[in-house]
């Protein structure tokens, strides 16, 4: 499906890339000194938590990676960032017309952090036991569309992105087995890389204990500050540990979009990860394209600061 009112919807060539690979990009979205600006401002303003939709511990401590989401629904910048059309034009090229942003993530790599597990995720139940998004019944798609974008210089040596291109139509997962998070289980030798996942080890939910990926097919994902690459949840991707040469922290920002077909969070009042737990209360899933025919989930049209969020047409 096509929207073909955006000057930012994909070419032709860039889908087919996309449905074969199951990523495309990288795309500029910001200069990269701009974007350094604007992070320096950022990343003390972030302290301020007062107005984030999460006040519960797990996410006030800072203690666990809940901390991390959707700061989109406090902050303004976030709030434009996430339907900058830039991101939304190409995300409707292949979600087509009505798009929801349903969450969004903070990932810091701090010198000397391990990287992200290889994994897939379709319900994001991965860490809750508890599906986060449900596609109708006989969707051929499952997952989300994450829309990952550096706001610092992301190199193999700081940790960036890794994808292995075209994994994204089968599930190496399980994602009603249960992970155990365990904070101690980070930084772990896995098959020669320092590896992790937030406390969790994905490996636990591998369809066969036995299976490896594939890791000679690896492609890195190196991007400078402002550049964002757009890819299905359901792709096979990892990150490089942060070899700790450098003193600057690695930041990627990730958007993650559905159509409005999907429900978010169904019949769930909390998040449950990471050995914590946040209410569902102030939050809303928002609308960055389209329409919202369906009215399966609660919306926010501003956030918690009285920001109202861009919509695009169809
Ligand atoms: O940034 C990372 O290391 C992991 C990102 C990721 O897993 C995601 O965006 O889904």
């Amino acid at each position: 499906m096509t929207t073909q009112t955006s000057p930012y919807s994909l070419s032709d060539s860039e889908l087919q890339h996309f449905q074969a690979n199951g990523f495309v990009g990288p795309f500029t979205l910001y200069d990269r000194e701009e974007m350094k600006q604007i992070w320096r401002r950022k990343r003390i303003e972030l302290m301020d938590r007062s107005a984030a939709v999460y006040q519960d511990e797990a996410a006030k401590s800072g203690a666990t990676n809940i901390a991390n989401y959707d700061r989109h629904l406090d902050d303004d910048f976030l709030a434009d960032h996430i339907s900058r059309p830039e991101i939304v034009g190409r995300v409707a090229s292949i979600l087509g017309p009505d798009v929801l942003c349903w969450r969004s993530e903070f990932f810091p790599k701090y010198p000397g952090d391990e990287g992200t597990d290889w994994h897939q995720a379709d319900t994001f139940a991965n860490a809750s036991g508890t599906p986060q998004i449900l596609w109708p019944n006989g969707s051929d798609f499952g997952g989300t569309i994450t829309v990952w974008c550096a706001f610092t210089d992301a190199l193999i040596e700081t940790g960036c992105l890794q994808f292995i291109p075209g994994t994204h139509q089968s599930m190496n997962y399980d994602e009603t087995k249960k992970m155990h998070y365990d904070p101690a289980q980070s930084n772990v030798e896995k098959d020669g890389v320092r590896r992790g996942f937030f406390g969790y080890d994905y490996r636990e939910l591998q369809v066969d204990p036995d299976w490896k990926p594939d890791e000679s097919q690896a492609r890195s994902m190196e991007m400078h500050a402002g550049q964002f690459i757009v890819f299905w949840s359901t792709l096979m991707h990892a990150s490089h540990p942060h070899a700790g040469l450098s003193q600057q922290m690695r930041l990627g920002f990730a958007g993650r979009y559905v159509p409005t077909s999907v429900r978010v969070y169904p019949d769930t009042e909390e998040i449950q990860e990471y050995g914590g737990q946040v209410s569902l209360e102030r939050y809303g899933a928002v609308l960055v394209h389209g329409e919202d025919t369906y009215g399966h989930n609660r919306l926010a049209t501003e956030t918690t600061r009285g920001h109202a969020f861009g919509v695009h047409a169809r």
